[in-house]
């Protein structure tokens, strides 16, 4: 069965191109400072975006077939899975994410979701096998279920709390299984809406109790790869408790679980928490925490989580350039965590879109690393800072001064001699790199 047939392998064709079905900027086994792009990008396919959405919004149904051509639910998530796959090979992406939820239907029970989930898993194995494609990263979906209305870790039912747990098992088993170097959690439920109702300090508690535990299983089976907190402010809770990743580094080293996990940035929640993408990005490396990307953006207009894909090549050459900066991607990769709007319906679209998010990284890469070549932003942040690499600056930042001395010394030099921080210069710089051959 042929899902995307008006899709062909998109080639690279290169920046003068104009078929839509070629990648200008995307090519995978051009080597950059030592390093295929491939290797350096990482992409990841989102199998809950590209193969589950169907486009519905709170006010508007489905306009996207996303049904495979089967009516039986375990049939469908075997087509679903072709669909996956073939998509990924067409496209050249080289790893995927995917929730529990996601690969295989729920069953009456527990025990049957579990067994439909296993047998979707296998498939998906033999499918990695046939194809070279891996898993990224692994999650359980822990917020759709009405038992989730209160939260999963930090719900007020025990019982919700032991089910969550359950998943997560078998979403660990599975990530192991497939072979994956990461597992997310993403606290979509776990925050409150009033305080009114709320027992923070038990909710935070448990929520960290269930990570140890998670933890704990999964190095008890092996898994060496990266845990990751996804920090999100809000949307669905009103406060959500991994609000950015400074709130999230508190609750990790409270909880001494810094160890084991890294964050895993996406750019709509960082724009939501007030920030920019790059603003998290840097947050998390300099922490010691970087770890992957969910790549999307946001519309400066909407308060919400559109999860677009991300075209704007600004803030894809800031992010390649924090990436770039932390070393470049372990464990992690750049998840499309991004859907398709609502009106781009077809098939076709999918792949337009996974298209233009990867050029727009690939070329955020090559500018990146223009960006560095050229110096001239490096240089001028290494100079800003030089008065602490001598005399009194270097004492500072050699922990020796103390307030006796600097007040002597503030006494004997007077006042600060400033100088200006050239914003508008280095933005001027960066637009002559981005918009260079012009
Ligand atoms: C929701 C979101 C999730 C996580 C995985 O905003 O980003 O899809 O990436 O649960
Ligand atoms: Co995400």
């Amino acid at each position: 069965m042929n899902y995307f047939p008006n899709v062909p392998t998109i080639p690279y064709e290169g920046p003068q191109s104009t078929t839509p079905f070629a990648f200008k900027y995307y090519d995978p086994d051009r080597v950059v400072h030592g390093k295929p792009m491939k290797d350096h990008l990482k992409f990841a396919m989102s199998y809950w975006h590209t193969l589950c959405a169907g486009g519905s919004d709170p006010f508007g149904r489905d306009t996207m077939a996303r049904d495979y051509g089967q009516e039986d639910p375990m049939a469908r998530a075997k087509a679903k899975a072709d669909a996956a796959f073939e998509f990924m090979q067409k496209l050249s992406i080289p790893y995927f994410c995917f929730h529990d939820a996601d690969i295989a239907p729920e069953g009456k029970d527990f025990a049957e979701t579990r067994k439909n989930f296993w047998e979707i898993v296998e498939y998906l194995e033999g499918k990695m096998k046939e194809t070279g494609i891996k898993l990224l990263w692994g999650t359980a979906n822990c917020f759709n279920h009405p038992r989730y209305m209160h939260g999963a870790g930090t719900s007020c039912n025990a019982d919700s709390f032991a089910f969550a747990a359950a998943q997560i098992k078998n979403a660990i088993d599975a990530t192991i299984r497939l072979g994956g170097q990461g597992y997310v959690f993403w606290g979509g439920r776990e925050g409150y809406e009033t305080l009114l109702n709320t027992n923070m300090e038990l909710e935070l508690d448990n929520m960290a109790r269930l990570m140890h535990m998670a933890v704990d299983y999964a190095r008890s089976k092996g898994f060496t790869g990266d845990f990751y907190i996804e920090p999100k402010p809000k949307e669905p809770t009103k406060h959500q408790y991994d609000f950015d990743t400074a709130t999230a580094m508190n609750f990790l080293r409270k909880y001494g679980l810094e160890k084991d996990f890294k964050m895993n940035i996406e750019a709509n929640h960082a724009t939501l928490a007030g920030h920019t993408f790059q603003h998290e990005l840097h947050t998390a490396a300099i922490n010691g925490a970087f770890g992957s990307i969910d790549a999307n953006q946001g519309d400066s207009m909407l308060g919400w989580d559109t999860d677009q894909f991300p075209t704007d090549v600004y803030s894809t050459t800031l992010c390649m350039r924090e990436v770039i900066k932390a070393g470049g991607f372990t464990n992690g990769g750049l998840n499309f965590d991004a859907k398709v709007r609502r009106s781009s319906f077809t098939y076709d679209d999918i792949a337009l879109a996974y298209i233009a998010g990867m050029d727009s990284f690939a070329l955020g890469l090559l500018k990146a690393y223009e960006i560095e070549e050229d110096g001239r932003i490096d240089e001028f942040v290494r100079n800003r800072y030089r008065s602490y690499e001598e005399g009194i600056g270097k004492e500072i930042k050699e922990g020796r001064a103390t307030l006796e001395q600097l007040e002597a010394y503030t006494l004997e030099h007077g006042e600060a001699v400033m100088e200006s921080g050239r914003q508008e210069y280095l933005e001027s710089v960066l637009n002559s790199i981005l918009f260079r051959g012009v």
